[in-house]
């Protein structure tokens, strides 16, 4: 009774102290209590990695003390909820994010010098979580951050890859993959919800059923897999709220199939079933080219169905009638890989709660956001036909019709255009018959996202221009951003601490606008001699894994020029490495006193390269190829070193973006949808070397083009550059590297040919030759600004100055304004 369960939690609370305490001793206590029954070892003998565990597990507790107080107060007062859908999170380390956060960084490092450990010691104990390939990815753990952050009543979706984005090691310059089992060493950051699970089905058939005498189409799967949560806290910074990121794993299902058992044939009835289970199992090492592949889509359609059971599991709880679906849920769709929720949810809608077609339409319309990272029309995702159907035979139908009613709708609008028709169809007939993901998005949300200004001009104009000229207002941008946090508190602890004291305050790591404030100090000596003070010392970081991962030394007096991004022909490494060349060779050729004038350079490049991407492996070799010569050339010593870091991943990042001079942004322009490195560069003072792609454009806006070095074609020449095909014009100095490489000055000739046939005149596509001079004049303008430090000192500045506009906490807010509808909601304990 009611009696009982009161005096129940009466003595439940008499017996907590309310909650954690912070201060260095009770931080003490409680690590060593996770070292003594946690982790089990003695507290008289353990070691940095078992203190990281137990540290963990000190703070994963106060994160998860905030976590319940959030969604108690959630719950209690309904607001309307984001639900962020996403394939990929690269989330890093998250134990130096968790307690800055959590506002309890110092008393930590205190409470570990009185144990005999050092924070940043064991913080280096953690492995990296890589859920994820690259920009979207990240991006998608920038936005997770600044959600907590600005109190938004958000929940994130992912899977729970076992094995997340492949290690990259190289052999005599040559890229090998090794799985990422990240999870080997346990995972003190998630929450295991074995209570929290749901059946997934696949295959089978559609059987029409008689209801209340109407004819309704079934589905009888015909296999089931279960899905169990595992919650991750994601603190806010500066508030109590803390968020979940619910991961997917698949488990064994407890839903037997008798038959398979009972045939006798035991062994191989669970072998099959392990298979079924493994969904969950590896990450797909590419964001762009998954078409059509199985695996894939039974991933996807597994997280999606797990995240909605979920989600109209928590509104019915809480709510009785789905008319009031659109003003408590917001179902936001990154990119298309979950778009399979538009025919899931309509199956929940109309087979399980039996609510009418339209009815349910209606509603579903009203609740979808998407947003693209793509910019060419190739690179959507497609499903064939088949495939759906034989997987999921239901939501082949579902979507059937949701086209042949959007197809009627268009008639009607625009007449019996055929061509716009078919382009338009979710249906694309052909070889092989197959449903357009992104025709699917943009027809069910409200609104259709690019990821910057350019961008989103490009989807209007051409991508999906058909559409854009039926719904104009159902298209926005909203510029991309990252979080200060991780970007600078995080990673530039010494940046982190001059920006507070200039500014004034430390408002800024929740209000990065406030950063123009330092555009009040560029003139000040002072103010510019301990920014040169930051650059050396996390220069001196840098150099020094620079040597204990390649033995190369590098001098700190040289440029920094840094390009770490994932390897792809459209970013254009293989224009970096051709700008070396040609600086060694023109080097190599120059009268000895002039050479006292050059601007000593440590070129440093990183990145993975998909694993069957031949030639961006071919990239990857080239690169080491050239430093090889390079960095053994006792000629040339410091003026030029050339370094590939390898297994480029968030932790690196954090540790090279803060070391860099200069960082280039060498995308064709019309190709990088937006970039967010860019960003985070700009936020670490960082001068940018860059074509005008993407957020670039916005970024010139907001610094000026003073404060960087622009090169290269403009996105409206590039089309008309591409026509010229072999009639382009190309510079000297390309031809002259291009035939070093081909006549193997760098060795492996045959290797390289391939490589090299990219970009000879007539088949360049992405245009290396065509901008080679500029680019080479870009360069020379970067070395110019570098000898006089003081002018390089104040670009720096403004370009940290104009960050601000990149963090992912105007990006949230935007989106919480104009797209989702939502609003904060903070938790007042
Ligand atoms: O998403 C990207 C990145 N490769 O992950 N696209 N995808 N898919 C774009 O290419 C980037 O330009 C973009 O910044 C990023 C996040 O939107």
């Amino acid at each position: 009774g009611f009696g009982e369960r009161k005096a129940k939690a009466e003595r439940m609370f008499s017996l907590m102290d309310g909650f954690l305490k912070n201060d260095p001793f009770s931080l003490q206590k409680d690590i060593l209590h996770h070292v003594e029954y946690t982790v089990a070892r003695s507290r008289f003998n353990f070691d940095d990695y078992e203190a990281y565990q137990a540290l963990s597990h000190s703070v994963r507790d106060r994160l998860i003390e905030r976590w319940h107080d959030t969604h108690t107060y959630f719950k209690r007062t309904k607001p309307k909820r984001l639900y962020f859908l996403s394939l990929e999170f690269l989330m890093g380390r998250s134990l130096s994010n968790s307690v800055i956060n959590l506002g309890i960084q110092d008393q930590y490092a205190e409470a570990l010098s009185q144990l005999g450990f050092e924070f940043d010691v064991l913080a280096e104990q953690e492995g990296d979580a890589a859920l994820g390939n690259g920009g979207l990815a990240r991006f998608s753990a920038c936005q997770m951050d600044s959600l907590a952050t600005l109190d938004y009543p958000a929940w994130g979706y992912g899977l729970r890859y076992e094995y997340g984005l492949f290690r990259q090691i190289i052999v005599d310059g040559f890229q090998h993959e090794q799985p990422d089992y990240w999870l080997n060493f346990g995972n003190p950051w998630e929450i295991e919800r074995i209570h929290v699970t749901y059946e997934v089905k696949f295959y089978g058939t559609v059987e029409d059923v008689d209801r209340n005498g109407e004819k309704h189409e079934v589905w009888i799967p015909g296999e089931t897999v279960e899905a169990v949560a595992y919650d991750n806290p994601i603190p806010g910074y500066g508030t109590r709220n803390t968020i979940n990121l619910r991961l997917w794993a698949a488990k064994p299902s407890n839903h037997f199939d008798l038959e398979a058992y009972n045939t006798g044939d035991y062994i191989n009835s669970i072998v099959n079933r392990q298979r079924t289970e493994s969904i969950s199992n590896v990450l797909y090492p590419d964001d762009r080219s998954h078409q059509g592949k199985e695996m894939r889509l039974k991933q996807q359609y597994f997280f999606v169905s797990a995240s909605l059971q979920d989600i109209i599991r928590r509104f019915k709880e809480a709510h009785n009638n789905f008319d009031e679906l659109p003003e408590k849920v917001a179902l936001h769709l990154n990119d298309t890989h979950p778009s399979l929720s538009i025919a899931e949810i309509m199956r929940i809608l109309v087979d399980e709660e039996q609510l009418d077609w339209n009815k349910a339409w209606n509603i579903v319309c009203k609740i979808f956001s998407f947003t693209t990272h793509t910019v060419v029309a190739e690179g959507l995702e497609k499903i064939p036909t088949d495939l759906l159907g034989s997987l999921l035979p239901r939501h082949l139908q579902i979507l059937y019709k949701i086209n042949s009613n959007f197809m009627e709708e268009l008639k009607k609008r625009i007449g019996l255009d055929y061509n716009r028709l078919s382009r338009m169809s979710i249906v694309e007939e052909g070889a092989v018959k197959s449903i357009r993901m992104a025709n699917l998005s943009i027809i069910c949300s409200h609104t259709v996202n690019g990821v910057s200004k350019l961008h989103s001009d490009t989807l209007k104009m051409r991508t999906f221009k058909d559409f854009y000229e039926l719904w104009p207002e159902k298209f926005q941008y909203t510029t991309n951003g990252v979080t200060q946090r991780r970007w600078i508190v995080v990673s530039n602890p010494s940046l982190c601490a001059l920006l507070s004291k200039w500014l004034g305050t430390e408002a800024w790591i929740r209000n990065a606008d406030l950063l123009t404030g330092l555009r009040d100090h560029v003139d000040n000596t002072g103010f510019r001699h301990e920014w040169k003070m930051v650059k050396r010392l996390n220069k001196m970081r840098l150099a020094e894994y620079i040597e204990t991962m390649s033995g190369v030394k590098v001098s700190l007096d040289a440029m920094f020029d840094v390009q770490v991004k994932r390897i792809h022909e459209y970013k254009r490494q293989l224009l970096n490495i051709f700008g070396i060349i040609h600086r060694y060779d023109c080097l190599k050729n120059m009268d000895k006193n002039d050479r006292t004038k050059v601007v000593p350079r440590v070129c440093i490049i990183g990145g993975k390269a998909a694993p069957g991407y031949e030639i961006a492996k071919k990239i990857i070799k080239l690169c080491h190829a050239v430093a090889e010569k390079i960095n053994n050339d006792a000629d040339i010593g410091d003026l030029l070193k050339l370094v590939f870091i390898p297994d480029y991943n968030v932790s690196v990042a954090e540790m090279v973006i803060p070391g860099a001079d200069l960082s280039q942004h060498l995308s064709t322009a019309g190709h990088e949808a937006s970039g967010t490195g860019s960003m985070k560069f700009l936020m670490n003072g960082c001068l940018l070397l860059a074509t005008a792609d993407g957020s670039t454009v916005e970024i010139i806006e907001e610094i000026g083009s003073d404060n960087l070095f622009l090169f290269g074609a403009k996105v409206q020449e590039v089309a008309e550059l591409r026509e010229k095909g072999g009639a382009l014009k190309v510079p000297l100095q390309f031809a002259r590297v291009l035939r070093m490489v081909r006549d193997g000055y760098f060795g492996d000739k045959d290797y390289f040919k391939s490589l090299c046939d990219t970009v000879e005149v007539g088949n360049d596509f992405y245009l290396l030759g065509s901008d080679f001079g500029s680019y080479l004049e870009a360069q020379a303008a970067a070395d110019k600004a570098f000898v006089e430090p003081e002018k390089w000192t104040k670009m720096s500045i403004l370009s940290a100055a104009g960050s601000g506009r990149f963090s992912s906490d105007r990006t949230i807010r935007e989106y919480a304004e104009r797209t989702w509808k939502i609003d904060p909601c903070q938790c007042p304990f």
